[in-house]
């Protein structure tokens, strides 16, 4: 297998790979730092890194990636439930992190090796760490097939499952963008998301990185820093949809936002469904259309509009321009079907025949780690994957997502969230008798999660703010509910089962 990132070999001393805040690695220090910590890992079955926004995360990863040992990105907000289904499942040989970060208890007695970015690139010095480099990735029998990340994502039911993702389709997605946005060298990245799932991790940090470009983390999203990373030579911005439409309500009193945005050649949404009203704000305040991309942790990138060169003549459309409302058509190399109930193909393209998403093609992941059942029942027959994601296909072949299978599958700010595993961490509860789990639709973060909870004792129910503490330290904060409702039983069909379309939304 060809090197992941050929410009970690060879780039002149000075190209800027990473910067997070006030500090930054070049090609030439990114290489010494990785390739010190790959040759201290190497051999190690598996490794979680701690994935706080910072350098050590991306030298982390980057490293694990060099050593050939499959890298496990934790949310360092995860709660100590999350955390410890995370680790027995993995079971990583080690967590890499950033010195003097305090670990959970939940880590139980993994070992932890402390990445210092700085001394490894003073101790190696780009020549020598261009060796050491050269020498392990010729050392490591990897093949495209190798795993490389396992990300975990939640489902309808159950703890959050471990995707493993292999070195080709890192390379293969990350290279399909490429040629759907022209991506270059010549890019710099800005982007604020978290490093533990596939949009920031491997579009955000390894995308420009594969490219021989430049990334800079903003730590947490803001539209100053945003404003300030485009005006300073920034090229391209990465988000999820909450972060536009945060952007969007800032525009009309921030001019110079809308100026800095209007410089970007790529601003670009994903994750979930960037609502029409805040693509066309975006669009009318700074002349830049959104492009959006439709991607799974188990599939990287599927679906993404094309970046054109401005045309100067207003009228003229080219193909594969971004339009609300539409994830664009499907990258190189990833075939993708519509399908009915019966498993029958839609070969219409009509706008109106809905169909759920199945595709095929090196960007997918092998298996959910020790569930071969799960991952069976991912695939159809003839090797498919059912995306569970409902759209149909427009004339010109444009892909319009409008909904999904399952509603026990909220997306919360970009995040996957499943309502079986915050039912289970409300049930541990003392105070909760029965709880049922389901999302409503929110302004600013898509869908928000709503709990619906009889309480054991009616006469003194938990408050709304212990439960979403409660669920907050068991899983991650993103999950906690926004909203709770308390009910004297919850709707039942004859069979016992939770009606959850009966439940009313207010
Ligand atoms: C509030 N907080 C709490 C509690 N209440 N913490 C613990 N317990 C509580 N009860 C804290 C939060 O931890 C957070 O702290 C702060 O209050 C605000 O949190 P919140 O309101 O939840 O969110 P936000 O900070 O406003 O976040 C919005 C966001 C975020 C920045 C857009 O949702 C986000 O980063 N989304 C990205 C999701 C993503 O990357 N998805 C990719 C997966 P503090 O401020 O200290 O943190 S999907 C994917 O990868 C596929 C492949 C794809 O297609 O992309
Ligand atoms: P995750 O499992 O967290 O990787 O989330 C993947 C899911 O996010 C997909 O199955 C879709 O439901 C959703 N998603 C990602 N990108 C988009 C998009 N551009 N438009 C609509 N939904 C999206």
């Amino acid at each position: 297998m060809t090197s992941l990132f050929p410009a970690l070999i060879g780039s002149p001393a000075e190209r800027p790979a990473l910067r997070f805040g006030e500090r930054s690695l070049t090609y030439a220090e990114l290489a010494a730092a990785a390739g010190a910590l790959a040759g201290r890992i190497q051999g190690a079955g598996r490794v979680a890194v701690w994935a706080t926004p910072t350098l050590e995360t991306a030298v982390g990863v980057v490293a694990a990636l060099l050593a050939g040992v499959p890298a496990v990105p934790l949310n360092p907000k995860s709660g100590d439930s999350e955390l410890g289904h995370i680790v027995n499942d993995s079971a990583p040989a080690l967590v890499l992190t950033a010195p003097g970060t305090q670990l959970p208890h939940a880590l139980g007695d993994l070992g932890r090796l402390e990445i210092d970015v700085r001394e490894a690139g003073r101790e190696a010095g780009p020549e020598s760490a261009q060796h050491s480099l050269t020498a392990i990735t010729a050392l490591t029998a990897l093949t495209a097939d190798s795993p490389a990340l396992v990300v975990y994502t939640s489902g309808t039911t159950g703890p959050p499952k471990g995707a493993v993702i292999p070195r080709r389709a890192i390379a293969a997605t990350l290279d399909a963008l490429a040629d759907a946005w022209q991506w270059t060298g010549d890019d710099v990245l800005v982007h604020a998301l978290p490093l533990f799932h596939v949009h920031g991790l491997i579009l955000g940090i390894l995308g420009p990185l594969r490219r021989g470009g430049s990334v800079r983390h903003l730590g947490r999203f803001g539209t100053e820093g945003v404003t300030r990373e485009l005006n300073a030579g920034a090229t391209m911005l990465f988000g999820v949809p909450t972060m536009y439409h945060r952007l969007a309500e800032a525009l009309p009193g921030d001019p110079a936002l809308a100026k800095a945005l209007g410089r970007a050649r790529l601003l670009v949404s994903g994750s979930a469904a960037l609502p029409v009203h805040d693509h066309e704000r975006i669009a009318a305040a700074t002349g830049r259309r959104v492009i959006e991309r439709y991607g799974m942790t188990e599939t990287l990138m599927l679906c993404s509009s094309r970046w054109t060169p401005p045309d100067p003549r207003p009228s003229v459309r080219a193909d594969g321009e971004p339009r609300a409302g539409t994830v664009g058509v499907p990258l190189p190399g990833v075939e993708l079907r519509l399908v009915e109930e019966d498993g029958s193909a839609i070969t219409a393209y009509d706008g109106e025949s809905v169909g759920e998403i199945q595709v095929r093609g090196p960007n997918l992941f092998t298996e959910y780690l020790n569930r071969p059942d799960a991952t069976a029942a991912a695939f159809t027959g003839d090797g498919w994957f059912r995306t569970g994601d409902m759209a149909v296909r427009d004339a010109d072949g444009y892909v319009r997502i409008v909904g999904r299978k399952a509603t026990d599958l909220i997306k919360s700010g970009g995040y996957k969230i499943g309502a079986g595993e915050i039912e289970n961490a409300l049930l541990e509860h003392p105070a909760v008798r029965e709880a049922a789990v389901t999302g409503e639709p929110d302004d600013d973060l898509g869908e928000r999660v709503v709990a619906w909870i009889v309480p054991a004792d009616p006469e003194s129910p938990p408050g709304a703010g212990e439960l979403a503490d409660h669920v907050a330290g068991r899983l991650a904060p993103h999950k906690r509910p926004r909203v709770v409702h308390f009910l004297d039983a919850l709707p039942r069909n004859d069979m016992g089962k939770i009606m959850k379309r009966a439940l009313k939304h207010d």
